[in-house]
């Protein structure tokens, strides 16, 4: 399943005996006056859109990833159906069309058309959308990586200072050039300081898959190779002022998250992912996540254990950096 496609597990265990009340404090949240007005209607840009391929798709999940063109440009769409909302389901009820479609003894199912603004689908576009986007979102089988310190030096980083994704929107987020209004917490303090915002694969409308991520102001480190046991007090910083905003603003404590970086991340400005527990977000698994508590431990243990050790990853077949560690002979 392409990376950036968000699971959805209704059902999945954990996840429901705060839902309620976290739920009525969101919903609270967005009737309160700051909320107001945030969301503008925008031209329909994607009118135009002349779709090239679907490069990943999912029943289950819901979604579609399309690769195709807006006014020539490349681009791509990520359309995605979102979780039913409990406190619309009065309005979802009475407030829609019901076209009967087989009934049978005591079971019948029907087509339901809910009012439009109950009905909308998340969309993402990335445009003008380069090479490496369109590959990031298209189904790939996987390959795991081991990378000890000196495969970082002589193969990974190499690589990442010449191939990687521009890390622009991630400045304009630390200098308030975009989504400003988004952020949910910041530590201004340009050692141990980071802004916390909803990571735009969440919709915010629902707190069962809440997803926010912590950018630090720092612009000196790359990734969890990166860390030493001098940034202990950012990392730190990051969990105790995150978890903390993220109770104050979402009602959901420490107990309900997943705080962990990535690594490989896609971007490599160093950033944090908090996650609710129960949700499975993509690029959470072991493969791929660390934990921050893990990493704050091991960091204290050995002050250059992410300099050292061999670390494990995925890579897609036809990431260029699976060719290096190949050419390497390292795979
Ligand atoms: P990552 O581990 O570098 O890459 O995390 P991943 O996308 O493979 O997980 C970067 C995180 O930033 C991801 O969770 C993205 O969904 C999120 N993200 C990416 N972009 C371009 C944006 C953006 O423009 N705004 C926000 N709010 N989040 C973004």
């Amino acid at each position: 399943m392409a990376d950036a496609a968000a699971k959805r597990e209704p059902d999945s265990v954990g996840t429901d005996e705060l839902s309620p009340k976290v739920k009525r404090a969101k919903a609270d949240n967005e009737n309160s006056p700051g909320e107001a007005g945030k969301e503008s209607e925008s031209e329909n840009i994607l009118s135009g859109f002349k779709t090239t391929n679907v490069l990943s798709d999912s029943a289950r999940e819901k979604n579609i990833f399309i690769h195709g063109q807006i006014a020539d440009q490349d681009a791509v769409v990520i359309l995605e159906k979102t979780p039913i909302r409990e406190d619309t389901l009065a309005e979802i009820l009475s407030g829609s069309r019901l076209k009967l479609e087989m009934s049978n003894d005591i079971y019948s199912t029907y087509r339901l058309q809910a009012p439009p603004h109950l009905n909308e689908i998340k969309t993402t576009v990335v445009c003008p959308a380069t090479e490496k986007h369109v590959k990031k979102y298209q189904r790939q089988e996987s390959f795991l990586v081991e990378e000890t310190g000196e495969d970082y030096q002589s193969i990974t980083l190499p690589y990442i200072q010449k191939q990687s994704f521009s890390v622009q929107w991630v400045y304009n987020i630390l200098e308030k050039k975009a989504e400003a209004e988004r952020i949910v917490y910041e530590d201004p303090d340009p050692e141990v300081g980071f802004v916390l915002l909803p990571d735009f694969k969440w919709d915010q409308k629902q707190v069962d898959d809440l997803y926010l991520i912590a950018i630090v102001h720092q612009r000196n480190n790359r990734s969890l190779r990166d860390l030493r046991s001098e940034h202990i007090p950012l990392l730190q910083n990051i969990l105790q002022k995150g978890k903390e905003a993220i109770l104050q603003r979402y009602n959901l404590p420490a107990s309900k998250l997943r705080v962990y970086l990535h690594y490989q991340p896609s971007y490599y400005h160093l950033h944090v992912h908090f996650t609710k527990l129960g949700y499975e977000a993509p690029g959470c698994g072991v493969e791929r996540a660390h934990l921050l508590a893990d990493v704050i431990q091991n960091l204290q243990s050995d002050p250059h254990y992410y300099e050292n050790r061999t670390l494990y990853f995925p890579l897609r077949a036809d990431d260029g950096l699976l060719s290096k560690f190949k050419e390497a002979g390292r795979l």
